[in-house]
């Protein structure tokens, strides 16, 4: 992989730059859409491609580990060649969904044992044999296996945990410098900064995890329930320790101020389930502000669903239609809404990148962020 920086807005720190992948070219400041198990939920390959240039997607080692499982996975030839996306996918390591979804785990110094959500039975992830998971699956960005703290959390339990992540990421490094892709296409393992919201922890694992010296670093534990005060602060703290010269990842990020304020803040990779999830439940993001589709006010509303939109469903679909099928918790409302969403996500971040490059983001981002803290 290799990462060039193209761009420096002069009055913050976000920066524009292009990462070349195996499967592909990314222009940054990016946005992954989730593509949980296999698929971006309710929108098709066909779609990310033609409607909305997505640039890569994520995947979930969790999930496809446990369905279809890796057998299939390895039969298919590995995820790109399971979904027909031929574009750059990463993939998270379980490391977070671990903790988000299963009830019964306990985590030692092994690995993290767990039960699955899906039908009870136990499986146990290491290091080791999540660095084997990810190769099979065959993604071009891979991530290192950590634990992410809860908010709140104990310093001396996040103290404790982070030289655990920080012992992992050895094992990780170990093991993924010791075997091979199987596809034929080369693969990067990214490193995880954790430390929960104490500024000294973080400082420790962001220097910890340079010295790794791999080709992009990932910052995680936040967006995990702290004021965006507090995200910011840690994002700030690590970034001015994080090579310039190197892709800084920040996982499971967030609303589209959220992502503004990141980007002005040195991140160039973004991802989270916000787009998708909020659209089925009718959580509309526009250039004028967020939406509920589902308010009686857009009942009889036959204007386009944003008309200044350049994507198909924008403008053949009106307001109140749109409204109609997420009441009626239609499948194509799903498909619309998350279409939309993900495509003003993309939009967001293709307009950062153009005024980085301008020179203007500084101006621009504090205008949009007044908007978008506006529910309409
Ligand atoms: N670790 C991993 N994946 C993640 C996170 C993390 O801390 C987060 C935190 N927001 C989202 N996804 N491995």
């Amino acid at each position: 992989m290799k990462f060039t920086l193209q761009a420096q807005d002069p009055l913050s720190k976000a920066r524009a730059g292009e990462m070349e992948t195996a499967h592909g070219t990314i222009q940054t400041p990016i946005f992954m859409p989730v593509g949980t198990a296999a698929t971006v939920k309710a929108v098709h390959i066909h779609e990310l491609v033609n409607d909305i240039q997505a640039q890569i997607i994520l995947g979930n080692t969790y999930h496809l580990y446990l369905r279809p499982g890796l057998d299939v996975l390895q039969k298919a030839g590995g995820l790109h060649k399971f979904n027909n996306w031929n574009g750059p996918i990463l993939t998270d390591s379980g490391g977070y969904q671990v903790y988000s979804l299963t009830e019964v785990r306990k985590i030692k110094e092994e690995g993290v044992t767990f039960r699955s959500h899906i039908d009870g039975s136990k499986h146990l992830f290491t290091p080791e044999n999540v660095m084997d998971t990810q190769r099979i699956i065959g993604a071009d960005i891979i991530m290192a296996f950590d634990e992410c703290t809860p908010y709140p959390c104990d310093y001396n339990y996040a103290r404790r945990s982070l030289d655990m992540t920080h012992r992992w990421l050895k094992r990780c490094c170990d093991r993924f410098d010791s075997t091979e892709p199987l596809y034929g296409y080369d693969q990067t393992l990214f490193p995880i900064v954790q430390g929960s919201v104490y500024k000294d922890l973080r400082e420790k694992s962001a220097e910890k995890i340079a010295s790794f010296e791999r080709e992009g670093n990932a910052i995680g534990g936040l967006s995990v329930g702290e004021p965006a005060h507090e995200m910011y602060a840690m994002t700030e703290v690590v970034t001015k320790i994080l090579p310039e010269h190197k892709p800084r990842y920040l996982m499971g990020v967030g609303t589209p101020v959220n992502i503004l304020e990141n980007i002005a803040l040195g991140i160039d990779m973004f991802d989270c389930v916000m787009p998708t999830r909020n659209a089925r439940n009718g959580m509309l993001f526009t250039k004028q502000g967020i939406i509920n589709i589902k308010n009686k006010k857009w009942e009889d509303d036959f204007s386009p669903i944003e008309a200044d939109s350049d994507l198909l469903v924008d403008q053949i679909h009106t307001k109140a239609y749109l409204r109609h099928l997420i009441r009626s918790q239609e499948i194509l409302g799903a498909q619309i809404a998350s279409l939309h969403n993900l495509h003003f996500y993309l939009w967001l971040v293709k307009q950062a990148r153009e005024k980085i490059i301008e020179g203007t983001f500084y101006d621009w981002k504090e205008k949009m962020v007044k908007i978008l803290d506006q529910r309409l």
